[in-house]
């Protein structure tokens, strides 16, 4: 590994082996892998909380597409997202329950109010955004 920097860190004894436990029900293969991941996490979650912070994003909806006019509603919302969609998956799951998985780019504060707004629509059941830092080594 490159650019790597050794460093010493005093856990408590019990803490350390519920950790270890964890990481490997996890498929951590070493507890420094399994750290670093808690610090990106860490990390992302923090920059989630700025509003100006550039992040990639997933939104996934689940709707109904006979209910009231939802399709349409979520077509129009899109239309007028100001470019912040990358990418939009449609998949239909049944006879009448939709999944979209929309991709959005942007400052956190424009990727949460489009997210809100489709989660908010009319005949949306489910809706959950994920936010990513491309950025987090
Ligand atoms: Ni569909």
């Amino acid at each position: 590994m490159e650019n790597i920097i050794r460093k010493g860190i005093a856990f408590n004894p019990e803490q350390l082996n519920q950790f270890d436990i964890l990481s490997k029900d996890k498929g951590y293969k070493n507890r420094s892998e399994a750290i670093r991941d808690l610090i990106r996490k860490e990390i992302v979650e923090e920059s989630s909380t700025d509003p100006e912070t550039f992040m990639v994003g997933s939104l996934t909806l689940i709707y109904d597409h006979h209910a009231h006019n939802v399709q349409h509603e979520l077509t129009h919302i899109q239309h007028h997202s100001d470019s912040l969609i990358r990418s939009t998956m449609h998949i239909h799951i049944d006879e009448h329950k939709c999944m979209e998985i929309i991709v959005l780019e942007g400052k956190v504060k424009d990727i949460k109010r489009l997210s809100d707004m489709m989660i908010a629509t009319k005949g949306v059941s489910y809706g959950k955004l994920v936010l990513a830092n491309s950025r987090v080594q």
